[in-house]
């Protein structure tokens, strides 16, 4: 733990503007800790207040939390409700011209749906999805482009009980066909294919490589959504079309009400194995989050127009965009392309279009934008926003004071918001009519969350020393279980060398001596996190080692770059000889694309360095710190006495 300490002397801070305050859902430094006292006095008490207060029940909750089989914890976990009941039946009477959805697709075409459209869309494919006989508790997985219909396959699966399992869009034929087979997911909704930056994507064609692999027999139907209007081949009869799936059927369907233990959704994410973790969540719990989110940290009022950047495809896209802002009756932005197309203006210009209120973006994103062009905000009307949001990875000061001064105007507060695919929602953050700013911390712990930092044995360190970020009860929003390996949910969460109590989220982290802020200083386990997107270096290694016929060995390892926060590096050992020269750059290129190919563009590794051999102990261990010096460039100061081939390090030093 020595290594982590703190590496920011961050001095500035920003208080709430007043204006912000007086009129801020959670008015004020006092209305803040009065909830926290709350949540401390009577914890089951506040949250069963919350539930009652926010969420619909068809069948309302007696009891608040079961910790009887610890640490798999229910949740008001016997009562009834349906997660899209409560995003859109709920505003029918109230509101239902109001627009919740502004979808602008890649080429700046407007789209808009009220909320009682949403509502017979979501119905009318819910059927659809029920004429297939799709039934509640089964697994459908999602494989779309940013767009209404992403958003409408995710609710109508919510309506009828069915638990979806979003795979974004970028993942590979491969990606897609472990998450199948280990969802045990019996239908696929898809698109024909997506356009981002002015090019078409295809996606059929991986779905139908996908299941062209075997094991993916469970795969009843398969629905096309026709986005692009390219030719696909369509499969009969496993393939429908979605206007054919949803043509006749009628525009209300009974929601079907669920358990609020009842898994919403799984969503896979990286750890430290090779094999991808089914986060499973809950539809009560965290749709609860979800709402109490939107009110307090992005301070949601009915005139807001809000947007997050964040694709349906990661957990950021599931909250706050696909149930988060529905549950709270707001007006969303969706969007289908990329941030720098056709100019780095793009974000801005469609934050004046629209008029865009609160804005949730990732520190990736505002450092590219940077780059690509500073000055670019200023040439448009940002008046409309009032809160900016990041999520994803720490934020340097840097870059936050240019998302403050130039996208923000120097009036809007920055909501720092730190969460996890496994929290379900934000869990230390700033509120915007509370907390004093300072660049780069995400400062404080929501009401009823419970963060601490402590050492390896699970004792609280004092403020000012690193530690292991930890929660210490359990939180309604919480992942559930790993779906099909409660095992390792345990070891990986609430391990035994912590008390078996704690909450491991994985990430080194910080609390400031006088405020308490916390900071997070990156990932104490085997993750990287490359432009706001978590990767497992073994799982890059075993997408490596699967080239059987170049690869014998290989290590991955993470690198800090000023553009998408780490990059990966990769060490590889061939099969046959060393290559050199235009033959390892040739094969460097090779087994970038392979890894494309094996998981996603996004886990290429950024560079690859190949060596007779890696560095490994005499006991074979792979000394990945050496790995990690050699990356970064370092002088190697470690002892490197227990190594047994030192004389490969010189190999491994050497760039393409
Ligand atoms: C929402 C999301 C989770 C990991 C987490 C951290 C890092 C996320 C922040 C952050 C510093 C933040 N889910 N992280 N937010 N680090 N400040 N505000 O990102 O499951 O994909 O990643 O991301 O390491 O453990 S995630």
């Amino acid at each position: 733990m020595s290594n982590i300490e703190s590496v920011l002397n961050e001095t500035r801070v920003f208080p709430p503007p007043e204006a912000m305050v007086k009129q801020a859902n959670v008015s004020g430094m006092a209305a803040y800790k009065a909830m926290c006292d709350e949540a401390e006095r009577d914890f089951e008490g506040f949250w069963a207040r919350l539930a009652r207060e926010n969420l619909l029940w068809s069948k309302p909750f007696t009891k608040t939390l079961d910790e009887s089989g610890a640490p798999f914890y229910k949740w008001f976990h016997d009562g009834e409700l349906n997660a899209s009941y409560n995003c859109l039946d709920r505003h029918l009477k109230t509101q239902p011209d109001k627009v919740a959805i502004i979808f602008e697709a890649d080429d700046g075409k407007v789209t808009k749906v009220t909320y009682k459209e949403l509502y017979h869309r979501v119905c009318q494919f819910a059927n659809g999805l029920k004429s297939l006989g799709i039934k509640q508790g089964e697994r459908v997985l999602v494989y779309m482009p940013m767009s209404i219909e992403a958003v409408v396959a995710m609710q109508a699966c919510a309506r009828i009980g069915a638990t979806h399992s979003v795979v974004f869009g970028g993942f590979s034929a491969k990606s897609l066909q472990e998450r199948i087979i280990d969802a045990g997911a019996i239908a696929v909704i898809c698109a024909d294919g997506q356009f981002r930056g002015g090019k078409e994507i295809p996606l059929k064609p991986a779905v139908d490589e996908a299941l062209a692999m075997g094991g993916c027999e469970s795969i009843r139907d398969v629905v096309v959504y026709k986005r692009s209007g390219s030719p696909v081949a369509m499969n009969a009869p496993r393939d429908k079309w979605w206007h054919d799936v949803t043509q006749g059927q009628a525009q209300d369907c009974e929601p079907t009400w669920v358990n609020a233990e009842h898994p919403l959704f799984i969503l896979y994410t990286s750890g430290s194995t090779g094999k991808p973790k089914g986060v499973q969540h809950s539809t009560g719990g965290f749709l609860l989050q979800a709402m109490l989110t939107m009110k307090w940290v992005f301070d949601y009022k009915p005139t807001d127009v809000f947007w997050c950047t964040a694709d349906v495809g990661w957990v950021t896209g599931h909250t706050y965009i696909a149930y988060g802002p529905l549950a709270v009756g707001a007006t969303e932005v969706v969007f289908e392309g990329v941030p720098t197309y056709p100019d780095a203006g793009r974000f801005w210009k469609m934050i004046q279009d629209h008029k865009v209120n609160v804005f949730y973006t990732a520190p990736t994103a505002i450092r590219s934008l940077i780059k690509a062009g500073g000055d670019l905000p200023k040439k448009y009307d940002l008046s409309s926003l009032r809160i900016l949001g990041t999520v994803g990875e720490p934020i340097n000061p840097e870059a936050w004071m240019w998302y403050h001064e130039t996208v923000g105007g120097s009036r809007c507060p920055i909501v720092d918001t730190w969460w996890q695919t496994e929290t379900g929602g934000h869990m230390i953050t700033p509120l915007p009519g509370v907390t004093p700013l300072v660049p780069g911390s995400c400062t404080l712990a929501l009401p009823g969350i419970m963060a601490a930092i402590v050492d390896e044995t699970g004792q609280d360190v004092p403020n000012g020393q690193g530690g292991l970020l930890v929660i210490k009860r359990p939180w309604p929003s919480m992942i559930r279980t790993i779906w099909g390996d409660p095992e390792r949910y345990k070891k990986s969460y609430f391990p035994e060398e912590l008390g078996g109590k704690l909450y491991l989220a994985g990430d080194g982290s910080l609390r400031d001596k006088e405020t308490g802020y916390f900071r997070i200083v990156g990932r104490i386990d085997d993750v990287l996190n490359v432009s706001g997107h978590r990767l497992g270096t073994m799982e890059i290694e075993s997408a490596l080692v699967a080239n059987s016929r170049l690869v014998a060995e290989a290590a991955v390892v993470g690198r800090p770059d000023d553009m998408t926060g780490e990059a990966v590096v990769a060490f590889v050992v061939l099969k046959g000889h060393r290559p050199t020269g235009d033959e390892a750059k040739a094969l460097a290129k090779e087994l970038r694309d392979w890894v494309a190919k094996e998981i996603g563009p996004i886990a290429k590794p950024k560079e690859i360095r190949f060596g007779d051999n890696l560095p490994k102990t005499r006991s074979g261990k792979i000394m990945r710190r050496l790995l990690r010096a050699i990356a970064r460039g370092e002088e190697i100061t470690q002892d490197i006495s227990t190594l047994e081939n030192p004389a490969i390090l010189d190999q491994l030093k050497q760039t393409l």
